[in-house]
């Protein structure tokens, strides 16, 4: 049902609208597949981050397995956040410009995918890409998760094997600087058409070059060098395709975002046992812009209504916001914890272990009143939100004991 008739897909200029054309059939075999019973609705999502990996492995994978479906199955890309919360990452709504992806006639965004009915009626199928365990908003739908594809440590989250259609099954994770390379791979031994379009070597390749820092980051690997290579000479000759610094820079600004934005733009939540804890990154230091008059924290907005960051059902006992930024002399991170100090000595004891972690400076930014507590830590440059974040879970974990 989703494959391209033959006819059609010929009328066209295939270097010119493929990855268009099939997107808008996607959005619209999805409207009519949710309204039927029979059809195996097979969702293909990335991270809550939806950062540009994410985004754009949903997407190009979601084409080339559309060309490999069956008929009663419906194949379709997800953007894992809300139409408004993809406005705040401009990398990717420059990119999207660009190639002229539109939100309304080529994207479905995860609030408008009805999971609950589709669970209810045995429809949902879930492939995950650019992480490997469902995120919280969608831990209900563990058991439809029927593939995954990703470059994160491997939680052997076991996939459900009720599938489908053989070309649909895919358990791929390796070690990669960017899913997009893995996506690339796969385009190799896949016969599809939507990779003759040299916008799917625009997607991919922008978010190969973001991801390892155009291959000088420690991240790279042979494949996202290749990857990156092959797809670069496929739109050597097209212009308007966004530069890695205009990229770069686009997935870097804030301007005019609140704080509520900010925090939202890059936000991600675990769950450790019964505790729930948020991570939100900015591509700025809190010295610098926080606590001040303009403040994140006690500004009216303050994290979000004194921490009541709500998912769902679910609000965060803890909150940290992961601060990246170009400092004096050099890359420099400063990570913030928030609190509500009277819900629990968590908050208390999670400072007391963040100032036991090797490289944690406490900074002399500290924010407290009857509501919220704010630490803020200069910690080691190195440390990213993948390598905190295990930190964290792991002294949860052992506080649960
Ligand atoms: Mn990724």
């Amino acid at each position: 049902m989703p494959l391209i008739p033959e006819e059609r897909s010929q009328s066209r200029n295939l270097n010119q609208e493929l990855i268009l054309v099939n997107l808008a059939d996607a959005k619209k075999d999805f409207s009519n597949a949710i309204k039927q019973k029979d059809t195996q609705c097979i969702a293909i999502i990335g991270n809550e981050g939806a950062d540009m990996d994410s985004c754009v492995s949903a997407l190009c994978l979601a084409l080339m397995l559309r060309e490999q479906s069956q008929s009663g199955e419906c194949v379709f890309p997800v953007i894992s956040v809300t139409r408004e919360e993809l406005l705040l990452r401009r990398d990717i709504t420059l990119l999207f410009e660009s190639l002229g992806i539109k939100a309304d006639e080529h994207l479905i965004f995860i609030d408008e995918v009805p999971f609950k009915k589709l669970k209810g009626e045995r429809q949902l199928r879930l492939i995950l890409v650019d992480h490997n365990t469902p995120f919280l908003e969608l831990e209900a739908y563990a058991d439809s998760v029927v593939g995954v594809v990703d470059h994160h440590a491997d939680s052997n989250f076991p996939l459900h094997e009720a599938l489908i259609n053989p070309a649909l099954r895919l358990d791929v994770i390796e070690t990669v600087g960017s899913v997009s390379s893995l996506i690339y791979r796969h385009s190799l031994n896949s016969n599809s058409s939507v990779i003759k379009d040299w916008k799917f070597g625009a997607l991919l390749s922008s978010t190969i070059a973001l991801d390892t820092d155009n291959l000088t980051s420690s991240v790279t690997t042979q494949l996202d060098s290749q990857a990156l290579n092959s797809l670069r000479e496929l739109i050597l000759d097209k212009e308007n395709i966004p530069s890695f610094e205009e990229l770069r820079a686009a997935r870097r600004d804030i301007d005019a975002m609140t704080p509520s934005e900010l925090l939202a733009r890059d936000r991600k939540f675990y769950r450790e046992g019964d505790i729930i804890f948020g991570i939100s990154s900015l591509p700025t230091s809190l010295s610098s812009q926080v606590l001040g008059e303009d403040a994140l924290f006690n500004s009216g907005g303050s994290i979000e209504r004194q921490l009541e960051v709500k998912i769902g059902n679910f609000s965060s006992q803890l909150y940290f916001v992961h601060c990246s930024f170009d400092g004096e002399n050099a890359w420099e991170r400063e990570i913030a914890l928030c609190y509500v100090p009277s819900a629990s000595d968590l908050g208390d004891s999670t400072a007391k272990f963040l100032e036991s972690l090797n490289g944690f400076q406490p900074q002399n930014l500290n924010f407290s009143n009857n509501n919220l507590r704010v630490h803020v830590y200069s910690v080691p440059s190195n440390l990213s939100r993948k390598l905190f974040s295990p930190k964290i879970q792991k002294f949860l974990a052992d506080s649960n004991k």
